[in-house]
């Protein structure tokens, strides 16, 4: 069975973004591939974090994992930061990665805009990310399109190394949802939802209350056509509530302007936010039982053993591979 492999860092709270460009696909295809689901602490760490938020998320974003519908008898789900050969690896793959590919990662140069002390980390990050994708020969990797240029980082590099030590590495292919690969904030539907953007008011939250979603939902930023239909260019905040409403109700697009052609701004606003808050209260109320549950512990457990035991061995072919250790 082949590989599929996904991570959703835990630099901030999981996103309706999150939910509909990394975890739904997984479970979509957790029945035909050997799927692994992870939380990349380690890349959290890349800007600043708060150590007692950065734990307690990663608790709650296993916990939303299994409360979205990741089945852990049919995943392997664990943390990044407990298994040291995602970093050992990415150390080797830094070696051959030049730093003219390094330099066209479009994530870095945004997220580095905004900041002031930017770190190594955060240079060296989508390396990090093909170390996590390598190691476990990853065919399948479910991603929003923003993450579309890291996996094709990761190809690129498992192809060099291959064609220079050998056949190591399976070649990743990043899966891009077919609707909704870039959920746009409500606020600025010209820009990605972002969990780690500043104003709050236009990202909508895995926790967030039925209140706060439908308010948000009621005051997404619009046009003045009064016309309901599809175009992103002309209409981004129209069409970002239409593929929202598709994503949830697994409509077509073309089903979704259909059911809305003769609606006003207010009644799509209001059909959308019913539907969020029906799909998040019921991922809200799963939610909490796997909080108060020990299923967390549980499942990472097994994770952490599983797949320090695969990496170890690819690991070691590597360093043979290189001429690295004593193997
Ligand atoms: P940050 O802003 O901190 O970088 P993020 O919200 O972009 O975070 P994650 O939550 O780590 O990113 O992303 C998890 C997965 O969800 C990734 O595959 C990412 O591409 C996808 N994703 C995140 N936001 C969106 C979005 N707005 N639309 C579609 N997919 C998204
Ligand atoms: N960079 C991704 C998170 C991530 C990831 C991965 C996704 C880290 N390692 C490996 C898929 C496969 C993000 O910021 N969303």
């Amino acid at each position: 069975m082949k590989r599929l492999l996904t991570g959703l860092q835990p630099s901030g709270d999981l996103t309706i973004g999150s939910l509909i460009g990394g975890i739904k696909q997984s479970v979509e295809f957790q029945n035909n591939y050997d799927s692994f689901i992870f939380v990349p602490d380690l890349h959290a760490i890349t800007v600043p974090q708060d150590a007692t938020l950065l734990k307690e998320r990663i608790k709650k974003n296993v916990a939303l994992y299994l409360a979205c519908g990741i089945d852990p008898n049919k995943n392997t789900i664990y943390l990044q930061s407990e298994n040291l050969y995602h970093t050992n690896l990415s150390w080797v793959l830094e070696c051959s990665t030049y730093i003219g590919e390094a330099n066209r990662m479009t994530q870095y140069k945004e997220k580095s805009k905004s900041r002031e002390n930017v770190s190594v980390g955060l240079f060296t990050y989508p390396i990090l990310m093909a170390a996590d994708i390598l190691l476990y020969d990853a065919a399948y990797v479910p991603v929003g399109a923003d993450q579309k240029q890291h996996v094709e980082l990761a190809r690129n590099l498992a192809t060099r190394f291959n064609h220079t030590h050998g056949d190591i590495f399976t070649i990743p292919e990043p899966l891009i949802p077919k609707i909704g690969a870039k959920i746009m904030d409500l606020q600025n539907p010209t820009k990605k939802m972002s969990k780690s953007n500043e104003n709050q008011k236009g990202i909508i939250f895995l926790l967030d209350s039925e209140e706060i979603i439908r308010k948000k939902i009621m005051s997404a930023v619009t046009d003045s056509e009064g016309k309901v239909y599809y175009d992103v260019e002309n209409k981004p905040g129209i069409s970002n509530l239409l593929t929202i409403y598709s994503s949830f109700s697994n409509l077509s697009i073309q089903e979704v302007e259909e059911k809305f052609k003769e609606s006003n701004y207010g009644n799509l606003k209001k059909e959308v936010a019913d539907l969020v808050v029906e799909s998040l209260l019921q991922i809200q109320k799963k939610y909490q039982e796997f909080m108060e549950s020990g299923i967390v512990d549980e499942v990472l457990n097994q994770g952490k053993e599983k797949v320090n035991e695969l990496a170890r061995k690819k690991y070691e072919m590597v360093c043979k591979s290189l001429g690295l250790g004593r193997y």
